[in-house]
């Protein structure tokens, strides 16, 4: 079972967040350390703590988190001009909350994918 997190407690608003999405299977809400004008992080209500740990049972809610990041995206006012959706995955991937949580990253251009090693 994994170890519940600090976005757990978001989406049972036990601590603040700005929240601006929740339905029965996600919760959207600002990242703390925004990279970009917008930074949104879109979350599994139920904990998945990595991609490496995604099974079948999860593919409504990770589905989801797509349609829900292309919403967000148009209220934003970002979807014509694009954006950039991340999940990263344990310590290689940069992961450093381990409940899995896809990233809305826009509004400036974002740069190359991935910084040169
Ligand atoms: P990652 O490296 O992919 O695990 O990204 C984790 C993100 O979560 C990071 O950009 C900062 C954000 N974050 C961490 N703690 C909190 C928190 O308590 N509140 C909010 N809103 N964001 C947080």
């Amino acid at each position: 079972m994994a170890q519940e997190t600090i976005f757990s407690k978001i989406i049972r608003r036990e601590i603040p967040a700005d929240i601006l999405y929740q339905d029965e299977l996600v919760t959207a809400f600002r990242d703390i350390h925004p990279r970009a004008p917008t930074h949104i992080l879109i979350v599994p209500n139920r904990l998945v703590a990595t991609v490496d740990d995604v099974t079948e049972a999860d593919e409504l809610a990770l589905g989801r988190l797509f349609t829900v990041a292309a919403r967000l995206a148009r209220e934003q006012g970002i979807a014509s001009d694009g954006y950039r959706l991340i999940v990263n995955c344990r310590e290689h991937g940069g992961q450093e909350v381990y409940h899995l949580h896809m990233h809305l990253l826009g509004g400036r251009p974002l740069g190359a994918m991935v910084a040169r090693g």
